[in-house]
């Protein structure tokens, strides 16, 4: 299952936790208000699993790739983790889902604080169109992740600030309307 935390506001390499003495953790439920759906699924029958299809009819995602994020495997690896990890937000959800390795998603909360994702094997995120975000490896230095998209995939990021942005006025009205 996946864990998420306020992170600290040291200094220390991206690819340490972050995670603050004592805790402050971020319930679920809390994700779910800034939009972030979460799922755990079983990552080793990804091919056959009835559940991972209901959730892609369910939500129109036809499109899929996979991404094995290491040195060996991804072209320009040091300048994508750069990408990955500069803030930005995207016209569309961001669909991932850990097959192997584990990382951390940041999010902006409501009051820009930046929460700390960690997701792991089976765990499927989705994060909404409009939500500030990064990426980066853990200590484990691998990840592979699935991505989903409904129609012909689109990655590009805004980067922030972003506040005239469409999909960055959508959600940030659509936050304001949960109140
Ligand atoms: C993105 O837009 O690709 C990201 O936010 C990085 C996470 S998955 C490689
Ligand atoms: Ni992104």
């Amino acid at each position: 299952a996946i864990e998420a935390w306020f992170m600290d506001n040291t200094n220390e390499d991206k690819r340490l936790p972050h995670r603050p003495n004592p805790d402050e953790l971020v319930p679920l439920d809390h994700l779910a208000e800034l939009g972030v759906l979460y799922w755990q699924l079983n990552p080793k029958d990804y091919e056959n699993d009835e559940e991972l299809r209901k959730i892609r009819e369910t939500r129109g995602y036809n499109y899929m790739d996979l991404l094995d994020i290491c040195p060996e495997r991804l072209d320009n690896y040091e300048e994508k983790l750069k990408i990955f990890y500069t803030e930005h937000i995207h016209a569309d959800e961001e669909i991932r889902y850990c097959l192997e390795g584990s990382g951390y998603f940041d999010i902006r909360d409501k009051d820009d604080r930046w929460i700390r994702i960690w997701i792991k094997a089976g765990d499927l995120i989705i994060l909404p169109a409009g939500i500030y975000h990064r990426f980066t490896l853990d200590t484990s230095n691998y990840v592979k992740l699935m991505r989903l998209f409904i129609g012909e995939p689109v990655w590009t990021a805004y980067n922030r600030p972003q506040e005239d942005h469409p999909a960055r006025k959508d959600y940030t009205k659509s936050l304001t309307e949960k109140v």
